[in-house]
């Protein structure tokens, strides 16, 4: 890794205008209204500063995937995706992520609990990094169909870092269920 990105993944300096980066952010809802909740996390999304374009995919409806697994019996989500081209450093746009949850009610209580809104930076071009506050690619972006699907309908060509083709995850979790 270079050393320019490799401060940008863990400093707070934003990378010069030649290095915007399409960065991927996984939204989900199952409290409120939750359409409404997504529409304007995307619109928050489009104001934040070095953010030069949102793209977001249509709302699609999931069961919740508990930590027991699926459960048909609470609330369902409503989950998009949105390509976001920035140049800030992947350690900013997360805390413009979790600053975005808390505008819109977010409580954090128990892991994988109900939630007005829920914004994963699931990819930030293709680096690969794990620290304590951030892993990309998402460790369980892979398996999530509910991420892949939307990510899918706005990039036909995308794939994960280290786990390949989008379209690829897709079919296999589909296949095996
Ligand atoms: N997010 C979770 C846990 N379970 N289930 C669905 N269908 N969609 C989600 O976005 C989701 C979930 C934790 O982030
Ligand atoms: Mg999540
Ligand atoms: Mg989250």
């Amino acid at each position: 890794m270079n050393r320019r990105l490799a401060e940008g993944i863990t400093g707070t300096t934003p990378t010069d205008a030649a290095s915007a980066v399409d960065a991927v952010v996984a939204l989900g809802a199952n409290l409120g209204e939750r359409r409404d909740t997504l529409a304007a996390a995307a619109a928050d999304l489009e104001r934040l500063p070095l953010v030069s374009a949102v793209r977001m995919s249509k709302p699609m409806e999931s069961v919740a995937v508990t930590v027991d697994g699926p459960d048909p019996e609470a609330p369902g989500y409503l989950n998009a995706v949105a390509i976001v081209t920035t140049r800030l450093a992947p350690t900013v746009l997360l805390s413009y992520l979790h600053a975005i949850e808390d505008r819109h009610g977010r409580v954090r209580r128990e892991r994988w609990g109900h939630r007005t809104l829920d914004l994963d930076l699931i990819a930030y071009g293709d680096v690969v990094c794990d620290t304590p506050t951030l892993t990309l690619p998402h460790p369980r972006a892979a398996e999530r169909d509910f991420v892949l699907a939307p990510w899918l309908s706005i990039d036909p060509d995308a794939s994960l870092a280290g786990a390949g083709r989008v379209a690829d995850l897709l079919d296999r979790i589909r296949a095996a269920s």
